[in-house]
């Protein structure tokens, strides 16, 4: 099966070559797919870069400004869907989820639709987060599976692996979200069309370079959109697309 695996970069500069190194150095042939907004730290630069030195292997999408982690998701994913992948994973670009975990993610993928990397399977699972930091994320995921029913310990996670039939289904145009709520929008939409949804435990690393881009709007996007998905109607799965259709990943631009 033919994987992607999508990092979104926004000032990423001093995490992002070695990333790339460790994404390639595990034993499962990963293209990797690059969504840099302009980044003002060069950010860019570096992917075109590591595109340049490994062909056909490392892909960059340049995206004009930055509009948030969910517009650069669903721009990457509707990239990706053009191509012929059977698998889809999305990864953090700080080096908070190891890539060590990603032999784990496909090989739960063979008999689920999406795969979590989950930091609360087996209690807390969390690497030099401060007491804040953590209480934020333990309320943020309680929270959500109040409002929502979802009984995965890590709702919030943007460690995930997708089979292409599930992004198909998800109706990119129909998201609400731009910023993080875009994680809990896409694994609760799948949760309510029925798919298998599968959890492997992973340890997280807060990051050691570069700075976190949550902030109060981003927060508050996610408190007021739990309670909006909450209240759609549910989603329908849909076709497939057409294995014909699809095309390779263009060169890095
Ligand atoms: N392309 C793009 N990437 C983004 C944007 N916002 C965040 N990212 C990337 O998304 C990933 C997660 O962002 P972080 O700021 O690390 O946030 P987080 O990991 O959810 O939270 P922390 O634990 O605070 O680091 C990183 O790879 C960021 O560079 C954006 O607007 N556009
Ligand atoms: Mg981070």
């Amino acid at each position: 099966m033919k994987a992607v695996v999508v990092v979104p970069t926004y000032n990423e500069r001093d995490n992002l070559e070695n990333l790339v190194l460790q994404i390639r150095q595990q034993p499962c042939a990963c293209h990797i797919l690059i969504v840099d907004d302009r980044s003002p730290d060069g950010t860019g630069a570096i992917a075109d870069r590591l595109a340049a030195d490994f062909p056909g292997e490392v892909f960059v999408l340049h995206r004009a400004r930055k509009e948030g982690l969910g517009r650069a998701y669903v721009a990457a994913l509707r990239h990706v869907l053009e191509c012929d992948y059977d698998i889809v994973i999305q990864m953090d670009a700080d080096l908070s989820h190891s890539p060590s975990y990603l032999p784990d993610l496909l090989r739960e993928i063979s008999h689920h639709d999406l795969v979590l990397g989950s930091r609360y399977v087996r209690g807390v699972n969390v690497v030099n987060w401060d007491f804040k930091r953590l209480v934020l994320s333990k309320l943020a995921t309680q929270y959500v599976r109040l409002v929502t029913g979802m009984r995965f310990t890590d709702a919030t996670t943007g460690f995930k692996c997708w089979r292409r039939e599930v992004l198909e289904s998800l109706d990119l145009d129909r998201l609400l979200s731009n910023g993080y709520l875009f994680q809990i929008e896409t694994t609760y939409r799948t949760h309510r069309m029925g798919y298998r949804i599968a959890e492997v435990p992973i340890i997280f690393y807060e990051r050691d370079f570069g700075r976190s881009k949550i902030d109060f709007h981003i927060i508050a996007e996610a408190l007021l959109g739990v309670i909006q998905l909450r209240l759609r109607r549910s989603p329908c799965r849909r076709a497939a697309t057409a294995p014909s259709r699809r095309k390779r990943l263009p060169a890095s631009g």
